[in-house]
């Protein structure tokens, strides 16, 4: 995966908005993103029918406009919707078990400490998620805050291996992430909560 898809990736699942998630990803993919994530996660979260129906629209969503369509941990998901990707954290289903099965296929993993990267297949994944950058209240369930300075350390280990930037990111911020050498910033509330989406993805 080349790191200029990375740049502006938005990650999103029905829970994240306060309006029509089909309708939140065409403005963000007016405004310019070059990444999707489908992330049905949290209290609440679409299950079945309703979760694989709403993956099947974003991701021909995603298609017409080309952008990569990834889909987070869930694998049988991902190769439903026939997605270009599969986004996993650390206990989810392993990277060397995904790999062996889609030899081809776009995998991102996250890793939000030295101990995590250190025990981590960096050469089969494509891409890795680096976070949280800053503080977020969209997930409950993150790792401590460690800032773009991790990204530095991660680039220093892996210079050849895109970096995206997660957690609490907006405009207000993702300078320092990139700046410290991501290719990219992954970001949820700050597009999905936001008045003017276009404005706000103009200005990460
Ligand atoms: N992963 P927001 S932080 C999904 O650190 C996710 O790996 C994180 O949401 C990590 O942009 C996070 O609203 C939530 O802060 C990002």
């Amino acid at each position: 995966m080349k790191g200029e898809y990375l740049r502006k990736y938005l990650v999103m699942g029905s829970r994240n908005c306060d309006y029509d998630p089909l309708l939140v990803l065409d403005k963000a993919i007016l405004g310019g993103i070059t990444c999707f994530q489908y992330r049905e996660k949290g209290e609440g979260a679409l299950k079945g029918e309703a979760m694989y129906s709403l993956g099947h629209k974003l991701r021909r969503k995603c298609a017409e406009a080309d952008i990569p369509f990834i889909v987070n941990d869930d694998v049988e998901l991902f190769g439903a919707l026939n997605a270009d990707g599969i986004h996993v954290g650390q206990s989810d289903q392993s990277v060397e078990e995904i790999r062996a099965k889609y030899p081809n296929t776009i995998i991102g993993l996250s890793v939000s400490n030295r101990k995590e990267l250190d025990q981590s297949p960096v050469q089969l994944v494509d891409y890795l998620g680096a976070g949280p950058m800053f503080a977020t209240t969209t997930k409950k369930d993150t790792k401590e805050v460690i800032g773009p300075e991790w990204v530095k350390e991660v680039k220093h280990l892996y210079p050849d291996v895109p970096v995206v930037g997660i957690g609490g990111i907006g405009p207000e911020n993702s300078e320092r992430v990139i700046k410290a050498g991501a290719d990219g910033v992954a970001v949820i509330s700050a597009i999905t909560k936001a008045k003017d989406i276009s404005a706000v993805i103009k200005s990460l």
